[in-house]
């Protein structure tokens, strides 16, 4: 096993020290209501992280290595347009491999960078950090474990700011939220102050149904990590197959959505929840949403957001959009 399967494979530290952030509440209430569903940040445990890495991987899928294509051509520009000696912030920062040629050009122009990366998944965080301290010395990364309401960590570090928001992660939010989510982090921020904002764009349904659906059944594993993930830690008892994975490209609003679908009618108990849940043959539990924009309504959720847009950045066939934004 490579330190990186060993860090993604079992949680860097034990549940002891951690205050368990239970999921009873979330999958309780998505559970009860109709249609069914589960926030897509419940993917992420250290098997759902892992299943991700994998995906990011697949020839199918095509948007991590397009956004780092975007970035490694621009990262000079992009970091030309940043104020001398930025902090940096993550947003859903992942192992945060995108991020590291980001790093690796502002280091050309700042002797040390201060990072911190937020997200759901400690796993991916303890690697992010080895992996980054291990490669640029000069990044001092302070991981933030916590979700998108857990934004306080934004005043610890001092302006010059650059928030990075990559990955398409905001494609999960409904347009509304996500306005609403980058006033939010603006709430935090101070005139000069910049974010760095990377979404998928809409393309032929083709290629985007076939990121979603791979061949070789990694999606389709990712997604029913969620029921094991509640037989793991809600005492649930779910058969993983007997759902299938759907994923429907909605073209009227925009979003690949990913569904587990019953194969059957079933009962299924989930212990911790005290509750006995009742699938139709066919009923589907809404697990994802994948929003996806064009370079116009990009830069109008940013410039609603509170963010001034200062440049957008595409790749040669316009399949993925980074752009940057300023406080002003
Ligand atoms: C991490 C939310 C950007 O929407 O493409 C990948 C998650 N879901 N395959 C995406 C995902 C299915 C991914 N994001």
């Amino acid at each position: 096993m490579t330190m990186r399967e060993h860090l993604l494979a079992v949680p860097a530290r034990s549940p002891a020290q951690i205050p368990a952030i239970s999921i009873a509440t979330d999958v309780l209430d998505g559970l009860s209501r109709t249609p069914k569903m589960l926030p897509p940040k419940l993917l992420y445990d250290a098997q759902g992280s892992a299943l991700f890495e994998q995906i990011t991987k697949l020839p199918e899928y095509y948007p991590t290595r397009t956004e780092a294509a975007i970035l490694a051509d621009n990262a000079d520009e992009i970091c030309s347009r940043l104020r001398p000696d930025v902090s940096v912030s993550e947003l859903g920062a992942g192992t945060a491999t995108k991020t590291r040629i980001l790093l690796r050009s502002l280091l050309r122009r700042q002797q040390s960078v201060d990072y911190f990366p937020l997200d759901v998944s400690d796993s991916a965080l303890q690697l992010g950090k080895h992996e980054l301290e291990c490669e640029l010395t000069a990044v001092n990364v302070h991981p933030q474990l916590g979700d998108f309401e857990d934004l306080a960590f934004l005043d610890e570090h001092l302006p010059p700011r650059l928030v990075l928001y990559i990955g398409s992660s905001i494609g999960n939010l409904e347009y509304e939220e996500a306005i609403s989510l980058l006033r939010d982090v603006a709430r935090h921020l101070s005139a000069g102050d910049q974010l760095l904002l990377g979404v998928d764009l809409v393309k032929e349904s083709e290629v985007l149904r076939a990121a979603y659906n791979d061949s070789t059944g990694i999606t389709a594993a990712f997604n029913k990590n969620l029921l094991t993930r509640i037989n793991r830690e809600l005492g649930g008892h779910f058969d993983p197959d007997s759902f299938s994975h759907v994923s429907v490209w909605n073209q009227a609003s925009s979003r690949i959505e990913m569904h587990l679908e019953s194969n059957w009618r079933q009962s299924v108990k989930v212990d911790a929840l005290n509750a006995k849940l009742d699938f139709y043959q066919g009923e589907r539990i809404h697990t994802e949403n994948s929003y996806k924009y064009t370079v116009e309504s990009l830069e109008e959720l940013l410039q609603r957001g509170g963010f001034a847009v200062e440049q957008t950045w595409t790749d040669s066939r316009g399949w993925f959009a980074v752009s940057l934004g300023m406080i002003i």
